[in-house]
C-alpha cells in the first residue's frame, strides 16, 4: 500500500522547532534527509505539536517554525521532490495519536528513556505530552503509511514503540500498518565545542554549537574558543574532514600523530571551511527570510499533499476502529 505511483517507498521524518538548527542537527540528520530524497518519496515535517512539550511561547514557536522551514529549504530539502510541511497544518495526526494512546499501556510509555530524561531536564513541567510523545510520533509516521524512518540512535526506542503500536493495532483490528524500517543515520555524532565529551546541543549553551544562522564573526569566535583537549581536537578534525580539504586533513592527522599539530592552524582552517560551506546556505536563508509568503506557500502546498495521504489512511483506520 505504501508504494506511490513512481514506485518509490514512503519515508517520514520530523524535526522539532525548538530553536537554532546547528551543525550537529545538520550532520546527524538533515544531510541524510537531503540524500534520501533521491531514493524515497519523502515527507519532512516541522513537528510543531511536539515542540509544545517544552515551555515555549507562541511568538517563539512561530518564529522557530518559520526559520526551521527556511533552514531546511536552504540546506537542500527540495519541495519539488519532497513534501515539506508543518505537522499542525495536516489534520489527523492528533486523531491517530488518540487511537494509539488508547492502545498503549502507560507503563510502556513510562519506560521510555527520553521521557525519563525530560522529567529530569524540566522537573517543573512534566506534562502529559512528554509521556505520550511516542504515540504522537507513531501517528506522525503511520498516518502517511510511511515504512522508512531515518533516525538517530537516541530515537530507536521511540521507533520500536511505533512498531509495537502498529502490531497492537494490526492484532486488534486488521493488518493495516506495514513494519517500519529504521534508516540509521550514517552520519557523525558531532560533539560539543565547549564540552567535547558531550554531543553538540543547544542545552549546553551557545558556545556549544555552531548554528546554521551564525554569522562569520560568531563562528570564528566559537571555533577559536573551542576546547582543544584530546576529545576536542578529535571533534574539530572530524568536522574538518567533512568541510575541509582531504590533503590538509591527512596532513593534520600526520601532525597529530607526531604531536606537531598546531591547534590554532586547525581552528583557522576549520573556520574557513565551515564559512565556505555556509556561505551559499546563508545566501538562500537570506532570500527565504525576505520572502516569507513564498515559504508559507511551500509549507501550505506541502500540507495539502500530505493531507491527501493522511485523509485516505485515516478514513480506513476510522472504519477499522469503528468510528465510522
Ligand atoms: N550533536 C549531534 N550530532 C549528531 N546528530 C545530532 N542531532 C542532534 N544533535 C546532534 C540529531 O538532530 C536531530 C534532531 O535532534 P533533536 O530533536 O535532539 O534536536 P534538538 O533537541 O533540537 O538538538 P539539541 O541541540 O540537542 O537540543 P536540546 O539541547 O534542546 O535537546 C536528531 O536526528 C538528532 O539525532
Amino acid at each position: 500500500m505504501n508504494k506511490n505511483s513512481n514506485g518509490m517507498k514512503t519515508l517520514f521524518s520530523g524535526i522539532k522547532p525548538t530553536g537554532q538548527l546547528h551543525l550537529g542537527n545538520y550532520l546527524g540528520a538533515i544531510k541524510n534527509w537531503v540524500d534520501l530524497q533521491k531514493k524515497y518519496d519523502c515527507i519532512y515535517s516541522v513537528v510543531d505539536l511536539h515542540a509544545l512539550t517544552i515551555d515555549i511561547d507562541a511568538a517563539t514557536l512561530r518564529k522557530n517554525t518559520r526559520e526551521l522551514a527556511v533552514d531546511l529549504l536552504a540546506l537542500g530539502i527540495n519541495p519539488k521532490k519532497s513534501i515539506l510541511c508543518k505537522q499542525s497544518e495536516v489534520t489527523g495526526h492528533t486523531e491517530l495519536d488518540w487511537i494509539f494512546n488508547c492502545l498503549i499501556p502507560v507503563a510502556e510509555l513510562e519506560r521510555m528513556t527520553q521521557y525519563k530524561d525530560m522529567c529530569v531536564r524540566q522537573p517543573k513541567n512534566v506534562n502529559a505530552g512528554l509521556l505520550t510523545y511516542p504515540a504522537l510520533m507513531a501517528a506522525d509516521i503511520l498516518i502517511y503509511g510511511a515504512e522508512y524512518v531515518p533516525v538517530g540512535e537516541d530515537q530507536l526506542q521511540h521507533l520500536e514503540l511505533t512498531r509495537v503500536l502498529a502490531r497492537k493495532f494490526n492484532n486488534k483490528y486488521k493488518k493495516y500498518f506495514a513494519e517500519i524500517q529504521p534508516i540509521l543515520s550514517k552520519n557523525i555524532r558531532v560533539m560539543s565545542l565547549n564540552a567535547p565529551n558531550k554531543k553538540m546541543s543547544k542545552s549546553l549553551g551557545e558556545t556549544s554549537y555552531i548554528a546554521i544562522r551564525d554569522n562569520a564573526a560568531t563562528i570564528t569566535k566559537k571555533i577559536k574558543k573551542a576546547v582543544a583537549d584530546e576529545a576536542g581536537v578529535k571533534n574539530l578534525l572530524e568536522l574538518y574532514k567533512i568541510f575541509g580539504e582531504t590533503t590538509k586533513y591527512k596532513k593534520f592527522n600526520r601532525d597529530l600523530a607526531k604531536k606537531q599539530l598546531m591547534n590554532s592552524t586547525l581552528k583557522d582552517e576549520l573556520t574557513k571551511s565551515v564559512l565556505k560551506f555556509l556561505k551559499p546556505v546563508q545566501k538562500k536563508i537570506k532570500y527565504y527570510d525576505a520572502h516569507p509568503l513564498e515559504v508559507e506557500k511551500i509549507l501550505s502546498d506541502g500540507a495539502k499533499k500530505a493531507q491527501v495521504l493522511a485523509d485516505k489512511n485515516l478514513l480506513e483506520i476510522k472504519k477499522l476502529v469503528g468510528l465510522i
